[in-house]
């Protein structure tokens, strides 16, 4: 079994090529969750939402984020009673989000939650989320302390990030059928996709347990490279590495999973960078790794999954 790390839209799609590969009893897609977020009284989680919406083929592909075809309604009507808006909330999306606040209010986990969900969006493959716990990803700028999406979406990431957090993550627990994928007999590689080292990656790994448990294991370990030709993709991967004094290429990402990867998967823009790797003694897998498709997003499941199998091979 495969067990992937995920959050956010490149988590998320990399995830859709690694379901499109694999069949349900072969992966696990463990999502971050510190991007959660109480919305008038609503709990949502955007990335658990992504992949659930990518995996049921009803993503937006405009945004990355919420439904496709989505309808404003509830948000006009917010809007003309004064209510705040800065947040977007899709018609759809909604219905999502008011059946998940339910069910989490009749004493559900979020881990039964988001199964509930899946079944009901006819996704075989198993998502489930980081932990059961509430953990709140904050960034402390030059001002002030910021949620997660107060930074992301209110502030577009502008502010420079001196520090992140993982609120509660102190307390937080790995997921049961996480801890049971880490734990399992059948775990034969782990794939970091690529999502945010920093705000998507960095809480699943924060879960007490998790990153002792994964060294461990004698599993190889392969992350997708986030940043491509010294851009990332979507969101602020490329300020944070900046922010975080790491190179603004794959080379600050190669450094920045350092000694708990194996294995990392370059786009072959970044090729020339593979020299300058060595220190890291990982094994590097070109490809063109830019998921503009389902068809991009297979090839990309299926280089990270090859070498996974070619460090298996090593062992
Ligand atoms: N991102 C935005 O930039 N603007 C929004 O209004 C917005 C609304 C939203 C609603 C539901 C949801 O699941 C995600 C939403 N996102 C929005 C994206 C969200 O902030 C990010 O997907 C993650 O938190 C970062 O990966």
């Amino acid at each position: 079994m495969i067990l992937a790390l995920a959050g956010g839209v490149g988590g998320a799609k990399l995830a859709n090529g690694l379901a499109q590969v694999l069949k349900p009893d072969q992966l696990m897609i463990v999502v971050n969750t510190g991007d959660d977020f109480r919305r008038m009284g609503l709990h949502i989680s955007p990335d658990l939402d992504t992949v659930m919406y990518n995996l049921a083929g009803l993503n937006n592909k405009e945004t990355g984020w919420g439904l496709a075809a989505e309808t404003w309604r509830f948000m006009a009507a917010l809007e003309r009673l004064g209510g705040p808006t800065w947040f977007k909330l899709g018609d759809g999306d909604l219905a999502t989000h008011v059946e998940r606040t339910r069910l989490l209010s009749a004493g559900q986990t979020l881990s039964d939650v988001t199964d509930a969900l899946r079944a009901r969006f006819d996704i075989a493959h198993k998502i489930v989320p980081m932990s059961d716990n509430a953990v709140a990803t904050i960034v402390r700028s030059k001002s002030r302390w910021h949620s997660f999406q107060e930074y992301f979406v209110a502030l577009k990431c502008e502010p420079e990030v001196l520090e992140i957090k993982f609120d509660g993550i102190e307390f937080a627990r790995p997921s049961p059928a996480f801890l049971a994928a880490l734990e399992s007999e059948e775990l034969q590689g782990i794939i970091i996709c690529p999502s945010n080292p920093f705000v998507s990656i960095a809480p699943i790994l924060a879960v007490p347990g998790v990153l002792s448990l994964i060294q461990s294991r004698n599993v190889p370990v392969v992350a997708v490279s986030p940043i491509v030709d010294g851009q990332a993709l979507k969101g602020p991967a490329l300020k944070m590495l900046k922010e975080m004094s790491l190179e603004p290429n794959a080379i600050g990402i190669a450094r920045h999973y350092w000694q708990l990867i194996d294995g990392l998967v370059l786009d072959q823009v970044d090729s020339h960078l593979v020299r300058d790797l060595d220190t890291y003694k990982i094994s590097i897998a070109l490809d063109d790794t830019v998921m503009k498709n389902h068809e991009d997003q297979k090839r990309v499941a299926s280089v990270a999954l090859a070498l996974v199998s070619e460090l298996r091979a090593k062992q």
